[in-house]
């Protein structure tokens, strides 16, 4: 049996830092990772289209001022073939694969209380156990795809964003299906309509897309931004989502005129990006939400020609309390003659054939399905781990499957000891700039875990008082905004039968960060430790 100071599992980019970080610290650790190479997410999603939106120059780590000064981002939205080669390198850079282990998957981890230590299975059947036992296994790295009747029959190809084949895919004069138009759909499906023969995009909810505007960055700006980062960092470092790139506003929308809003609405449409920070009051008051969603809605009806289709891509619920969504040419897609949009919810889709798919009035042929049907997000890749903490007990049992999810910080879980979550539910996470959550969250248990070696600390729980305290904050905070209110992924309704109290901490980064400084300053306080 193998023994590690700390097991961490997922190669992505909080796996990566983590390693990084544990063998800085002196101590032996283990990354297990079910793909054969780094990347998580950005090792999975080969999707056409895919890039981030998170600008690029935000969108990597910042703990080393080498790596920051070497690596140059091409683009405002780096594509994912760009994205991977940075991961890549970062684990050259910092000489990461000797202690990866790919191709394999954690199936299982329990505390053994008597040891004091996590004892970790994998799916080759082999033990190892380890203090520290750490989550990087993603928000978003469990894809899910809907139990449609008659999926198994489909004699065409098949696909899932998430799971995209590393071969290239053509569907250059193919029938293609996609089901699903939320971020991953929304890239995907203007790349594949110029494409394939016909493209049918079976739309379940309208989505709020604003332009992406992305653009080749020219080198004097790169540089610039590079020569100034310390002085960026300061200021990310004080907003509420991890960028500068648009500063939340602070006024209320009806403190504007309507021209002014217009004006303010015109001009963040053209420089791309979301739109739910230009007013302070846009996620909190439904009226003032609503001035947004009229925009939007108006430039649907402005660049879809056929006033029906507009119609049916116009979204009716709040804005924002779906992940917004950036496009590149997203509805000007549907100008296209070979482009149809089916509407699923007036005609919902009844099964998939061996032909195709059969909603309840029509029948449509197909050569190729894409699932762009999303993530069991935030909880999903954890539950798939029989995680069992003191006494035995279930992390799916004691977070009632998600419906009763607690934490303290979104770091770690009572009756869990000596077990960490990274970008775990209940802190900022998918609802910042993920790659500074992800950072802040690696620095800090790190942190923590130098604190135990260094005092020689065998053990350190989350207090259950603490993560109820925590948890009834986390969503105190939500509940005062319109987030909870919408249907989404982030309380789990994208999933058949899934149900999740909000699980995202949305006081803003700065904020989020200061607590957990204060917590560690106190001597970790709120934990117990023995
Ligand atoms: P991941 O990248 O998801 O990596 C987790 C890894 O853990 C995976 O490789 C997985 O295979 C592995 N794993 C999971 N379970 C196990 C197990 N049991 N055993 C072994 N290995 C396991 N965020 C932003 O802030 N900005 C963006 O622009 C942005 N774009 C995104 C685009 C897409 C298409 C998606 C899906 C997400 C995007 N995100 C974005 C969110 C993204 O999740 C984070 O930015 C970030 O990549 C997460 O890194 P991670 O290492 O925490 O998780
Ligand atoms: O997944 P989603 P995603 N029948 O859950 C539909 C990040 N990301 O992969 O809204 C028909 O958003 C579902 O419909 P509905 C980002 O955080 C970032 O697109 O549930 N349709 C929805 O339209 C993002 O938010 C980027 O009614 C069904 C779609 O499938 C997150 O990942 C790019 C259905 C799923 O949308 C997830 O995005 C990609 C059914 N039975 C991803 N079930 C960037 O741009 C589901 N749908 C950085």
């Amino acid at each position: 049996m193998d023994n590690y100071d700390a097991i961490v599992v997922g190669a992505g980019f909080s796996g990566l830092y983590m390693l990084h970080r544990l063998r800085e610290a002196g101590l032996s650790a283990r990354v297990y990772e079910v793909g054969d190479n780094v990347g998580g997410v950005w090792y999975w999603n080969r999707y056409p289209g895919a890039r981030c939106d998170v600008e690029s120059i935000y969108y990597n780590f910042t703990f080393s001022k080498e790596l920051l000064q070497e690596w140059t981002w091409t683009s405002r939205y780096a594509e994912q073939p760009e994205i991977l080669a940075y991961l890549n390198h970062v684990a050259d850079r910092f000489d990461l694969r000797r202690d990866i282990q790919f191709d394999t998957r954690v199936v299982s981890a329990h505390y053994i209380e008597a040891a004091g230590k996590w004892r970790v299975e994998t799916n080759d059947g082999r033990v190892a156990m380890a203090k520290y036992f750490i989550s990087g296994v993603g928000c978003l790295s469990t894809s899910s795809t809907p139990r449609f009747e008659g999926l198994d029959t489909f004699g065409g190809e098949q696909y899932h964003t998430g799971t995209w084949p590393h071969e290239p895919v053509s569907f250059e004069g193919k029938r293609v299906g996609v089901i699903g138009t939320g971020s991953s759909g929304v890239q995907a499906i203007p790349q594949v309509a110029r494409q394939a023969a016909h493209l049918y995009v079976f739309q379940r909810t309208a989505q709020y897309s604003t332009p992406a505007a992305n653009r080749p960055y020219d080198r004097e700006y790169v540089e610039g931004i590079k020569a100034n980062y310390p002085a960026i960092r300061e200021q990310v470092l004080k907003s509420w989502g991890g960028t500068t790139t648009r500063p939340r506003g602070d006024r209320c929308a009806f403190e504007d005129t309507e021209a002014e809003r217009r004006n303010r609405y015109e001009q963040a449409w053209k420089e791309g990006g979301w739109m739910h920070g230009l007013y302070k009051d846009l996620v909190t008051d439904p009226r003032a939400n609503e001035t947004v969603g009229e925009f939007i809605r108006g430039k649907i009806r402005e660049i879809v020609k056929a006033p029906e289709i507009a119609a049916k891509l116009a979204p009716t619920y709040l804005y924002g309390v779906k992940r917004p969504v950036m496009d590149t040419g997203y509805f000007e897609t549907y100008n296209r003659d070979n482009v149809t949009l089916v509407d699923v919810k007036a005609d919902p889709i009844v099964k998939i054939t061996p032909t195709g798919l059969r909603t309840r009035d029509a029948d449509y042929p197909l050569d190729a399905i894409i699932f762009a049907t999303g993530y069991d997000a935030m909880t999903g890749a954890l539950f798939r781990i029989d995680i069992r903490g003191k006494d035995g007990v279930s992390l799916r049992d004691k977070w009632s499957n998600g419906e009763r999810i607690r934490t303290y910080l979104g770091l770690a879980t009572a009756g869990f000891p000596n077990m960490f979550t990274i970008t775990g539910p209940e802190s900022p996470s998918v609802l910042s700039n993920m790659v500074w959550s992800i950072e802040q969250h690696v620095e800090w248990i790190d942190a923590c875990i130098r604190h135990m070696e260094v005092n020689r600390i065998a053990v350190i729980e989350a207090k259950p008082q603490a993560e109820e305290a925590w948890s009834r904050h986390c969503h105190e905070v939500a509940d005062a905004t319109l987030f909870p209110k919408g249907d989404s992924w982030y309380n789990g309704s994208n999933v058949e039968g899934k149900k999740m109290s909000f699980p995202i901490y949305l006081a803003g980064i700065s904020v989020y960060r200061e607590i957990c400084d204060r917590v560690a300053a106190n001597g970790y306080d709120g934990f117990q430790q023995a």
